[in-house]
């Protein structure tokens, strides 16, 4: 069965980013790649990694629509699968980003996995969804440590891509966010810092096999 697990490298060092992408690319669905890595390596390490594994970009776009596709435009330059957009900046900001995607899919932020997601996101997820929607957008960006938020989430968009962090570190469960509804699952720090990454990846993809 094919990995739903994806890696956030958020390493500040680019030999630790390739090195990690080198021993566990091909046990995972992605490698996701946000600004701690991008900022210091440039953005060739998405080339890079793209050696190891398929790569989704983290850049949480959220600018006007010319801004947005010129960053689109280069993580799809680079080799990126994937690209992670705000959505709350609107329909046309959301849209220029996927005009701009060619076969990248993009992913559109709905509700987050911290605390601070209640004060303003969350109150406004159906409607960051319906919009995304109809943007076009491949799939979500929802909170692993919050199945029944998942659920909800699932249903109001089937055939759409789930993908959920908050896993791992931020105290979520690979297997409880699949049952509710997830695709793929994205784990850093518990993956990233621990002694053995391999080892990590293998349990956190028997656990997510077991939840199928
Ligand atoms: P860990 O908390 O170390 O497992 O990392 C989680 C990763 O997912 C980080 O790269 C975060 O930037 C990212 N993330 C969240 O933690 N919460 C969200 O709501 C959204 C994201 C994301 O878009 O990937």
């Amino acid at each position: 069965m094919e990995s739903k697990l994806v890696v956030a490298l958020d390493l500040m060092k680019e030999s630790d980013v390739i090195e990690m992408a080198a021993k566990i690319g091909s046990r995972v669905f992605a490698i996701k790649l946000n600004w701690p890595a991008i900022l210091l390596s440039g953005s060739r390490i998405i080339r890079d990694v793209s050696r190891y594994s398929r790569v989704i970009c983290d850049f949480k776009v959220a600018d006007i629509p010319n801004t947005n596709s010129l960053i689109t435009e280069k993580a799809l330059e680079m080799g990126a699968w994937g690209i992670i957009s705000h959505s709350f900046t609107g329909h046309d900001s959301l849209r220029a980003v996927i005009e701009s995607a060619g076969d990248m899919k993009v992913f559109s932020v709905v509700s987050m996995s911290h605390p601070g997601s209640a004060e303003f996101i969350n109150p406004n997820t159906d409607r960051l969804v319906e919009m995304s929607v109809r943007a076009g957008a491949s799939g979500f960006i929802g909170p692993g440590n919050d199945p029944a938020e998942i659920a909800r989430i699932r249903k109001m968009a089937p055939g759409k891509i789930i993908m959920t962090p908050g896993v791992g570190a931020q105290g979520g469960k690979a297997g409880d966010a699949i049952r509710a509804g997830a695709d793929l699952v994205i784990v850093g720090r518990s993956v990233y810092t621990s002694a053995d990454p391999v080892k990590q990846v293998g349990n956190l993809n028997m656990e997510i096999d077991s939840s199928v």
